[in-house]
């Protein structure tokens, strides 16, 4: 479906103020004044993990460790030695640079709203809605098996091979990270095949933010939280990502060639609030732009997600209803991105 609103990108290329600039934030992008980012964000460091000896028998515990006290503590953590070759991020980072290049012409051969196309280019996250729209574009692919095609097979052809070799190794990285925040609470592989339903869809986002006049007026991405398993994001080196820690927003830095790992609602639920799904927001600069790459791993759309009995008991019943994958999703894109957590309110 042809999707009538013009892109960010498009609106600043074709800015008659200054050749290719915008001299100010368009009214549609100004946020309600009590509804913008608060300047004050933590700088405290959020774990960091070697996550290499996860192979190793022996030491696999103690990496397990870890991860469950950021999973615990934080909900985000980042990972480092975590086996996606260097090369594969590179020729990512440079095949979707490729794409945003483009001439508009060329990129909106693929413009669609996030959640209509296998393949979309698209603006804001869903501004049919939006009070104000999010200083972004994106691109992004989805692979859902038994809802449409295969989107990485859909890609154009000066960025598919590297979205597929990317994709391959974030596959493994995020089984592996599934697996060991499962365990981490106690639940072993051999529970996790028989009772959680498989991380068998994937959706991508290319999240491209140019710079912006005035970050004080909106924001790159509004908080949210994810709605599937767990995020793989991988951040260039501009800062913007930041999560909400209790009252506090803690900025994530980034550091070289590492992924940030966040939990998301499903995780949520099946562990019966253990673990937290947490917000986070990003924000944008005057100068550079930013670009991060996150991949959203989600069980399938007919998957029922409701609290695993290892996390029940009488003392502690369930505080989730089950939900249907499906409508957990249909519902988040049927709507602006929401603060506080609110997707939850659809399993309470
Ligand atoms: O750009 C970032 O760092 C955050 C992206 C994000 O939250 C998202 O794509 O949902």
């Amino acid at each position: 479906m042809a999707c009538a609103v013009i892109g960010l990108q498009e609106m600043i290329e074709t800015s008659a103020e200054r050749a290719g600039q915008l001299q100010a934030v368009p009214d549609a992008f100004i946020r309600p004044p009590h509804d913008r980012s608060p300047s004050l964000v933590q700088e405290q460091q959020l774990p960091v993990i070697d996550i290499s000896d996860l192979h190793d028998p022996h030491l696999r515990p103690l990496v397990l460790q870890h991860i469950s006290h950021a999973c615990a503590h934080w909900g985000f953590f980042q990972v480092v030695n975590h086996g996606v070759k260097d090369e594969v991020i590179q020729e990512m980072r440079a095949a979707c640079w490729r794409f945003f290049n483009q001439p508009a012409s060329e990129r909106n051969k693929f413009k669609g709203q996030e959640n209509e196309l296998p393949v979309g280019y698209a603006t804001s996250f869903n501004p049919a809605v939006e009070i104000a729209r999010d200083w972004k574009d994106v691109l992004y692919v989805r692979d859902v098996p038994g809802m449409c095609s295969n989107g990485f097979n859909l890609l154009p052809e000066i960025c598919r091979e590297a979205f597929q070799q990317y994709r391959s190794g974030v596959d493994e990285l995020a089984k592996l990270l599934f697996e060991s925040i499962f365990e981490g609470l106690g639940v072993s592989i051999a529970s996790i095949k028989v009772k959680v339903p498989p991380a068998a869809q994937l959706v991508m986002g290319v999240n491209f933010y140019p710079p912006c006049p005035d970050p004080s007026l909106t924001y790159g991405i509004s908080p949210h939280s994810d709605v599937g398993y767990v995020t793989v994001l991988l951040q260039d080196e501009v800062p913007g990502l930041q999560i909400k820690k209790g009252e506090n927003w803690y900025l994530v830095k980034p550091l070289p060639n590492a992924f940030v790992i966040n939990l998301a609602d499903q995780i949520e639920i099946l562990s019966n609030g253990k673990y937290k799904s947490i917000e986070h927001r990003a924000v944008t600069n005057t100068d550079k732009p930013r670009m991060s790459i996150a991949c959203f791993y989600g069980p399938l759309n007919s998957a029922i997600i409701a609290p695993l009995t290892d996390f029940t008991s009488e003392n502690e019943p369930a505080r989730y209803n089950a939900v249907k994958y499906g409508d957990y999703v249909r519902n988040f894109y049927s709507k602006g991105l929401l603060p506080d957590r609110a997707t939850l309110n659809l399993a309470r």
